[in-house]
């Protein structure tokens, strides 16, 4: 526990002024761990000779083996300046990509953020991402500017060189905040004009006066990272050293006589000192002075840096240490290792712990400054407004600011994620040291238990009987259960109170993030609270509060009840908690928004137990991986596989080891990763595969070729295909009869709907809704984006063969919110658009669809849609950017007699309804055609279920009459490597089908960063592979970004002449996406064309070379 006693502890938990909840946040290896390492030294949990050596919060075997950092931990830290005590609630979060949704779950607990950028490095694309999170949760960061010692000892940069380096990475830095904060206000502004022009007649006069007014009046001193504001450190948390510039203001202010404020305005800049008139002067650049910073602050460190490590100059050391006061011990002045020497003067001079603990202190908010509009955001889910929750819910919004512990303050807990812990680890389990009294009753307890087994002895003697044996070996018997569970893995929340005091043992209502306040306040009795038997209300549920423990990196400490405003660990929740959740002794709290995750999982594998037997261990082992993991996915796909789905190599290992150790502790066998493709159809190719034009009669003779191939194939008397790839396909009992046409989606289109999936989701939640007439608050924000998507759609959608087809659009699959589109070209037939939630708005009334018999059947056809996009005819993978126009659709009318829903419909033609006869299927039996059609249809099933069918075959049909594609998920990476290593780079990206974007050389290094694309399918072991070769010099990180298409048709065979000249008639060279379709075929058990060896004696031949 440290010097620090728990006590003193529960003391700061009360006061929420003095609580800093903070995070860690930064790219992959910019000294998180380390600097948390000083932090916490200096609260004496660990020693301060093993600062940023033993990286104390990566408690994992694997982090500390690998050096990264892969779970976010918390730690809490006491720290006490002038005459206040604070005390910090920090998580340590990881940098890799692969674990950005466990940033996620830390950047929700705190209120501020370190942010931690290598000096040399400088912003890397991990660092705007977590700035981006940061921003996105509301929350205030400090810089840390970290390993300013590889600046001079790596780079050799003088100490002028160094200040004009670090004013680059700053400006980097703000350059990030500075687009978010400016694409924010700009927002706002747009929004606040939309009213005015909604008010005002002619607003145009004074709109570019409002517009840069927004950017101007907003204050953003806060947001940007500059040294004179206090907000940035300079820190080398390895060499044990840190300060931020009030440090030598408040120093040279003693020495110089200057008043610290002007100090502190003129050290970082461009300001220079005139010793002949002793006055601060501007224009240190122009003159060709030594800025300030440079003279005072960083010459310093510099000739530190040379007396001691580089030149190893005893006596001036011995001088320097005198000037600035500092004893150190003998031991250290003479290790062989001058680092030793350097971090015991440093550790004194300028300790990092006290910079950077200082800052947060003065500069990061407390729990009890939250903004309100952190409050509302959090509070308001999906398309749901704040202004429209029940009044109770919008109550509790002063209690998130006013962060009370009082009794009668609501609880509100969120839980961000569940981590695994050994149940050895509990204090409950551990061993603690007796106080007397107890050492007292242990002695008594020993000593009966000494006189029993005495007595026992002696009755056995006597009687010699077996039963007092017997019962004797019974008595140690219970023991065994005990040990087993001693194994167990439990669950701890990481949450944190935002209002009330939460205690051991209380009942509190679990919101499931579906929970809806309105409806839940309607069911409950008034004033109800979750020790009650209540009323089972949807995604509602009551659990008790078993354990409550402080954080303690490695360690947990027992509490009985924690007040508002801190972060915790809650035990006794795995059964009603999955990941995340909502806790709250109020169930007029709305749950809170979900996490924003940066990278979706992307690599996912088949794992099965190595002895079948062990599934039983497998399940849970998954089930318990899937609770502690914030991202990693476990599936059971239809086929009965066990799928798991992770961010990223690195992860998949992690979440492996961890099955394999901690949750299942089975052996496994895992599959090769199963890597995602999509299907698509393009426009025909201009070129043959010898790059040759295709002229109108190549043209001619190769659609002709192709499409008696397609008409000799399943082509029926149901089913048929036009040349120019219209299909037309039959019910089997003839009665209904779909055309549909297969189009590509420009590129452009796909790219919007792809990133607009969660809108899309929404609009089709919206339509579902008014459809069945209930009322629904709808977030205006919601709608206008959905205004905005429509007219992009338009506007992409140009040209004679989309004219009007945003309106036309029917549905959007697979899923419904998908990357495809069907298209209502039917020319009589109209239904409402997908746009109508847009419509009703206007109207405030109940659209009612125009009146059509084949509305009945509408749903058959998106549903053969959407079945048809979700798995396609190449590999049964999902389709992307294809639009499928249905261009007639023609029913029976007697089949209208065979759907029950007619019944209900009042826009039945009548001859339908006069079909449906008394026994609801039966028709008139005097008809002998339609008896014979009755009769067809009992066989084939009911009409709409048939239309399905069909409909989905002739998707699959119309997609195959196109060019087919493949479309393979591509990663971008950013490299960063010397110039020595670059070929070698170049080489392994061209090895795997890598494309390099660009390449620039990082200003004031020798580093290049390099750009590129990488197809997944190629990328399992790159980050290694570059790694070797580059002797560790770059190490990539993969992000997921994009689709692509393939360019080469899997299905090709040489047509034209100069094809056959070139390929051959086999045509045997490789075919990238004829490999990746064989592939997945295969995997999934489907039929794969190949030829085994044709020619066996030719394989003779080539054996002659050995
Ligand atoms: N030269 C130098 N190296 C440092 C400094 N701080 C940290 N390092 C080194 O940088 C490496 C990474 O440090 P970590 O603290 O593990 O980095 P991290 O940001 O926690 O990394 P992840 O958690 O994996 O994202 C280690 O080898 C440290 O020794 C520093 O100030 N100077
Ligand atoms: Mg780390």
């Amino acid at each position: 526990m440290g010097v620090i006693g728990l006590d003193k502890i529960k003391t700061l938990q009360q006061n929420p002024a003095n609580i800093r909840n903070l995070c860690i946040l930064a790219h992959v290896d910019h000294g998180k761990t380390t600097l948390a390492d000083c932090l916490v030294a200096n609260n004496g949990i660990i020693s301060s000779r093993l600062a940023g050596k033993l990286r104390y919060l990566d408690s994992r075997e694997d982090e500390q083996v690998r050096g990264i950092t892969m779970k976010s931990s918390a730690i809490s830290l006491h720290y006490s300046t002038g005459n206040q005590e604070y005390l910090l609630n920090l998580i340590d979060s990881p940098g890799h990509v692969d674990f950005s949704s466990e940033v996620s779950t830390a950047v929700r607990l705190c209120d501020g953020a370190i942010v931690v950028v290598d000096a040399v490095e400088g912003v890397c694309p991990q660092t705007q991402v977590v700035l981006r999170q940061a921003w996105l949760e509301n929350i205030r960061p400090v810089l840390v500017i970290n390993k300013m010692d590889r600046l001079i000892m790596e780079l050799k940069l003088t100490a002028l060189e160094a200040h004009t380096h670090l004013q680059k990475i700053l400006e980097q830095v703000n350059a990030v905040t500075g687009t978010l904060f400016t694409s924010k206000v700009l927002e706002e502004r747009a929004e606040k004009l939309k009213e005015e022009v909604n008010r005002d007649e002619d607003p145009s006069g004074d709109q570019v006066y409002d517009w840069s007014a927004g950017l101007e009046d907003a204050d953003d001193s806060h947001l940007y990272f500059s040294p004179d504001q206090g907000n940035v450190v300079f820190a080398s948390a390895i060499d044990g050293w840190g300060f931020s510039i009030q440090h030598f203001a408040h120093i040279y202010s003693q020495r110089m006589g200057i008043r610290t404020e002007v100090l502190l305005k003129t050290l970082w800049g461009d300001f220079y000192l005139n010793t002949k008139i002793q006055r601060i002067m501007k224009g240190a650049q122009t003159k060709g002075k030594k800025p300030l910073f440079v003279q005072l602050v960083l010459d310093n460190i510099w000739s530190l840096y040379d007396a001691v490590v580089i030149r190893r100059d005893k006596q001036k050391v011995e001088k320097v240490m005198t000037s600035l006061g500092i004893k150190v011990m003998t031991r250290d002045l003479r290790h062989s290792d001058p680092k030793v020497l350097l971090f015991a003067i440093c550790n004194q001079w300028l300790p990092v712990s006290k910079a950077v603990l200082s800052m947060v202190c003065e500069k990061l908010p407390s729990p009890l400054e939250m903004a309100a509009e952190k409050v509302e955001k959090l509070m308001s889910v999906g398309t749901r407004r704040f202004d429209s929750l029940p009044e109770r819910t919008q109550e509790l919004k002063t209690a998130f600011l006013q962060c009370s512990s009082g009794i009668n303050a609501p609880v509100i807990i969120f839980v961000s994620k569940m981590f695994a812990v050994d149940t050895k680890t509990l204090p409950q389990k551990r061993q603690r040291p007796l106080n007397q009294e107890e050492i007292a009753q242990r002695r008594e307890v020993a000593r009966q238990r000494h006189a029993e087994k005495l007595a026992a002895e002696n009755l056995e003697r006597v009687t010699r009987s077996g039963s007092a044996l017997g019962e004797a070996t019974m008595t140690s018997l219970p023991l065994k259960p005990e040990e087993e569970e001693e194994q167990k893995e439990v669950f701890i929340a990481f949450a944190r109170i935002y209002s009330g005091t939460v205690k051991k043992g209380q009942r509190v209502f679990v919101l499931g993030p579906k929970y809806d306040p309105a409806q839940g306040l309607s069911l409950l009795p008034e004033g109800c609270s979750a020790s009650d038997c209540i009323p089972e209300v949807p995604h509602l549920s009551c659990c008790t509060v078993e354990n409550l423990y402080l954080l303690m990196g490695r360690e947990l400490e027992e509490l009985e009840e924690i007040p508002a405003g801190n972060v915790m660990g809650i035990g006794g929740l795995e059964d009603c908690v999955l990941k995340t959740a909502t806790l709250s002794a109020s169930p007029a709290c709305s749950p809170f928004t979900p996490l924003n995750f940066e990278a979706a999982p992307i690599v996912r594998v088949a794992v099965e137990p190595k002895h079948p037997s062990e599934m039983p261990k497998l399940v849970s082992g998954m089930r318990l991986l899937n609770q502690a993991d914030p991202c990693a996915e476990v599936l059971i796909q239809e086929t009965g596989e066990h799928v798991l789905v992770t961010a990223g190599e690195v992860h998949l290992q992690r979440c492996l080891d961890d099955l394999r150790e901690r949750f299942a502790k089975i052996e496994i066998s895992v599959s090769k990763p199963i890597i995602p493709f999509r299907e698509t159809v393009v426009r025909p190719p201009k070129v043959d595969m010898v790059n040759e034009e295709l002229g109108k009669q190549h043209k001619v003779a190769v659609i002709h070729q192709v499409k008696e191939e397609l008409s000799k194939g399943p082509s029926s008397d149901y089913h048929h295909v036009d040349p120019d790839g219209l299909v037309t396909l039959t019910t089997p009992n003839r009665l209904a009869t779909v055309c549909v046409r297969a189009i590509p989606l420009p590129q452009e289109v796909t790219v919007l709907l792809e990133r607009n999936s969660e809108l899309i989701r929404a609009l089709e939640l919206m339509n579902s809704s008014l459809r069945e007439g209930r009322a629904m608050d709808i977030n205006l924000r919601t709608l206008e984006a959905i205004a905005e998507l429509k007219d992009h759609l338009q506007s992409l959608l140009q040209g004679r063969k989309w004219r009007n087809a945003v309106e036309r659009i029917w549905a959007f699959g697979p899923r419904r919110y998908g990357p495809n589109i069907l298209l209502n070209s039917i020319k009589d037939y109209s239904r409402l658009s997908v746009w109508q939630c847009l419509e009703w708005r206007h109207s405030n009334d109940q659209v009612r669809a125009p009146a059509s018999p084949l509305r009945v059947f509408d749903n058959s056809i998106i549903s053969g849609f959407q079945l048809a996009t979700l798995s396609g005819p190449m590999c049964e993978e999902p389709l992307m950017g294809v639009c499928f126009s249905v261009e007639r659709w023609d029913v029976e009318s007697v089949a209208f007699s065979q759907n029950p829903d007619t019944l209900k419909e009042d826009s039945v033609s009548p001859e339908a309804l006069r079909d449906v006869g008394s026994h609801g299927n039966s028709v008139d039996a005097t008809d002998p055609e339609r008896k014979m059609d009755a009769s067809s249809v009992d066989c084939y099933g009911p009409v709409s279920g048939q239309l399905i069918a069909a409909m989905k075959e002739a998707c699959r049909h119309a997609f195959q009459a196109q060019p087919q594609r493949l479309m393979a998920a591509m990663y971008t990476c950013e490299i960063m490597a010397t110039a020595e290593v670059l070929g070698r780079v170049y080489g392994v990206l061209g090895k795997r089908e890598g494309r390099v974007l660009h390449e620039e050389m990082k200003e004031g290094t020798d580093m290049f960063i390099i750009t590129a694309v990488l197809p997944v399918a190629e990328s399992f072991g790159f980050a290694d592979e570059i790694r070797k070769r580059t002797s560790g010099l770059a190490s990539p990180q993969l992000v997921f970004s994009h689709w692509e298409v393939i360019s080469s048709d899997p299905y090709w065979v040489p047509t034209t002449e100069e094809e056959y000249l070139h390929f051959g008639e086999k045509a045997d060279s490789v075919n990238q996406a004829l490999k990746y379709m064989n592939a997945v075929r295969r995997r999934k058990g489907l039929f794969v064309e190949e030829k085994i060896v044709e020619h066996a004696e030719k394989q003779r031949t080539l054996s002659k070379n050995k």
